[in-house]
């Protein structure tokens, strides 16, 4: 006979218990009465040993972190969704980019490269761009930056420039930075290093926020189409605010005025919905066995191909929409690996990319703990998995049967494996000698580090010259220095001669430099006003001034999801002269110039105690330093006046009326700056 049992298997949660009902537990699930008093004998006896939930306390905590990233330490994640135009199907048989409409969740990180993680957000470096798409064939990660090309051609490189960027090995010290004798040591040395250094001087290097980044896979992929045709392929995000940056003054405040900068901007604009898009596009070539394409070598990490030679075909647009729940679980747990990869995308053989294929994995190993880490929430594939891999640290699958092998006999031969719709590594011909070789085609290192030189605006150009004096300013080695100069007039002769005279280092001898057209699309600067989502104007007000400007401001702006903040000498909140009360979003003693995209100074406020207070003149000193639209209406050109900002500089904005603001405002946040006047407090023409 048997008994009608419920099998005690089904009982085993199925998910890691968190935050099961509301009382508090051990993790054991027992319920617990006291959790801030430790077990001790007498009120002032020492603690007893058996105080097993003080001990599980403690010890939890004890191991509460994991190693930060190597490198990419510090990052925000966000969700999102990619949605594919179908014009891809023409080049790749994957899915999820080629089907028509078809879309996919996906994970994004952003980072910093230098910085450990808890280093500021605005630093000046290179950003990670890594999205995890959580494909319905496997799951597709895209690792890549900011910038389209990388310091070093071979990965064996990779752990030599990381040492040399990172902090002296002795005081470790500067943080998150390469304005060190050690960086410019490495790259005044490696001279492939050349062309990224010069974007690392750039204001790429220094994003205004993540939502205003290109992103570049960076290295050569090829795409299978599914009637098995290839194509070589460079893969772009193009953010749909544009592409803009802070400026370097401005990043160097927000690293003590609020280190979070950019953390914070992710997460307040996807909150406000405001929600973050880049359009994922193509530049398409053809499977040459000579993998070149207009005599560029594409395994080449540190060469772009110019827009302008192969555009770039948008296939999809990637919207980002909801922040983590958990930053832990989610941002510091994803785990990106070039190898995963899904049927259609294929790797090359750039050195570069292929040691990144042995570095993801391994580093995940450490990080999270153990091989199982593809089981953590966040990592986990959407498409189904049954894989042969098993038990392992960490592991919370339960795998049934025992064959855990094929071809078995014992259970019908299962997993199937067959290539219909799988994986399969394309079968690219390889012959040559075993060496450590390096190829001809990757000895030009120069060519193109003029190229992207040639192709900024002047005011880009300036900022580029003072970061490169900034940076080799603060190396100490003379040699250095004069090393790197003398490197730089293989680049530009003018530019290394103005960096060289404000280093005090002799002008370095000229050089044949490479004769190059210029690449119109790695400029940033506007040609015309673009959007504005997320953008922040600050107005001024104090109790007793004309607070419509406010309100006029939201009518117009507020649609446009751009942001209105209140700047007041109190908290709380300030009556306008007509009675009525606006809420204070900021005080002075908690703001500075760089929460602003624009400031705005209603009339009233002239003859105020806010207008005497020195913090006022700072904040508009610095607007007008860094660029920003600056608007006074009524006799706010008295405070405009009494801090120093010339009324007739270009996008300096004055009105008599509220109303006749909201426009010329608008079309000055799209241009994101006065480019006329940065050139003017430059001395370059614009
Ligand atoms: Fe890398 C992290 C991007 C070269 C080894 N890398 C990492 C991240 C990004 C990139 C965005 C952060 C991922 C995240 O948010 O978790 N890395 C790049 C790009 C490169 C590049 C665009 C050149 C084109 N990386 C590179 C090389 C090596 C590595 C040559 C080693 C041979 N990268 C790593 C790593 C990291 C990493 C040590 C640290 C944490 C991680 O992988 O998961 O394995």
């Amino acid at each position: 006979m048997t008994e009608d049992r419920t099998d005690p298997r089904d009982a085993i949660p199925a998910t890691p218990p968190a935050q099961d009902g509301d009382r508090l537990t051990t993790a054991q699930g027992a319920r617990v009465d006291d959790t801030d008093h430790s077990l001790t004998a007498g009120p002032r006896g020492p603690v007893l040993l058996e105080d097993h939930h003080l001990r599980e306390k403690l010890t939890h905590f004890d191991h509460e972190r994991i190693p930060e990233r190597v490198v990419h330490a510090r990052g925000a994640g966000a969700h999102g969704v990619f949605r594919a135009y179908g014009n891809a199907a023409t080049v790749t048989k994957a899915g999820f980019l080629a089907e028509e409409g078809r879309e996919t969740e996906v994970f994004v990180r952003f980072s910093t490269v230098a910085g450990s993680r808890g280093s500021a957000d605005t630093a000046r470096d290179v950003r990670g761009f890594a999205a995890k798409f959580y494909t319905a064939e496997g799951t597709f990660d895209l690792v890549g930056n900011n910038f389209p090309v990388f310091f070093i051609q071979d990965a064996i490189k990779f752990p030599d420039i990381i040492h040399a960027a990172k902090p002296h090995a002795d005081r470790e010290i500067p943080q998150a930075q390469t304005a060190h004798d050690t960086f410019w040591d490495f790259v005044s040395a490696h001279t492939e290093a050349t062309h990224m250094v010069m974007w690392a001087m750039s204001d790429r290097a220094i994003p205004r926020s993540y939502r205003t980044m290109e992103g570049f896979g960076v290295h050569t992929f090829r795409l299978e189409a599914a009637d098995g045709s290839t194509s070589l392929v460079k893969f772009h995000w193009k953010p749909v605010l544009g592409v803009h940056s802070l400026v370097w003054e401005e990043a160097q405040l927000a690293q003590g005025a609020d280190p979070d900068f950019h953390r914070r901007d992710l997460a307040d604009a996807i909150e406000s919905g405001a929600y973050p898009q880049w359009e994922l596009g193509l530049q398409v070539m053809p499977d040459d066995p000579s993998e070149t394409f207009e005599g560029i070598d594409l395994l080449d990490p540190t060469k772009i191909v110019p827009e302008e030679l192969c555009p770039v075909q948008k296939i999809g647009t990637l919207t980002l929409t909801a922040n983590p729940t958990n930053y832990f679980a989610e941002t510091e747990q994803v785990a990106f690996h070039l190898g995963h990869l899904v049927p259609g995308i294929q790797v090359t053989n750039d050195p570069l990319l292929q040691g990144r294929l042995f570095s993801y994995l391994d580093t995940q190993l450490t990080r999270l703990g153990g091989p199982n880490f593809s089981q953590l929430p966040i990592n986990r594939p959407h498409a189904p998995v049954n894989d042969l891999l098993r038990d392992g640290m960490h592991q919370s699958a339960i795998h049934e049967g025992i064959t855990t092998y094929v071809p078995n006999g014992l259970d019908d031969d299962r997993p199937t494996r067959s290539p219909q719709d799988a994986f399969v590594t394309y079968p690219t011909p390889v012959e040559g000698d075993k060496g450590r070789w390096q190829p001809v085609s990757f000895e030009d290192h120069t060519t193109q580090a003029r190229l992207f030189l040639v192709s900024l605006s002047p005011v880009e150009r300036a900022h580029l010259q003072d970061a490169f004096v900034f940076e080799l300013g603060k190396c100490t080695d003379e040699g250095v220095r004069a090393r790197e100069v003398a490197l730089l007039a293989r680049v530009d002769g003018d530019l290394a001669a103005a960096v060289a005279a404000e280093l005090g280092l002799p002008a370095p001898e000229p050089r044949d430099v490479p004769d190059v057209a210029p690449s119109p699309a790695l400029s940033q600067r506007p040609a015309e006003p673009g959007r504005v989502d997320g953008r922040v104007v600050g107005v001024l007000a104090t109790d007793g001034a004309d607070l419509e400007v406010a309100g006029a401001l939201v009518d117009v702006l507020d649609p446009e999801h751009v942001v209105v903040r209140v700047v007041a000498d109190h908290g709380g909140t300030v009556s306008g002269a007509g009675g009525a009360g606006l809420a204070v979003d900021r005080t002075l003693p908690t703001t500075r110039s760089i929460e602003y995209d624009a400031v705005v100074v209603p009339p009233g406020v002239a003859g105020t105690a806010l207008a005497a207070d020195g913090r006022v003149a700072v904040l508009l000193q610095e607007a007008y330093r860094h660029g920003k639209a600056i608007a006074a209406v009524g006799d706010g050109t008295d405070v405009l006046a009494a801090a120093g900002v010339p009324l007739d500089a270009p996008g300096v904005l004055t009105t008599d009326g509220a109303g006749a603001l909201a426009a010329p405002l608008r079309e000055a946040l799209g241009l994101h700056r006065s480019w006329e006047r940065l050139a003017r407090l430059a001395g370059v023409t614009d």
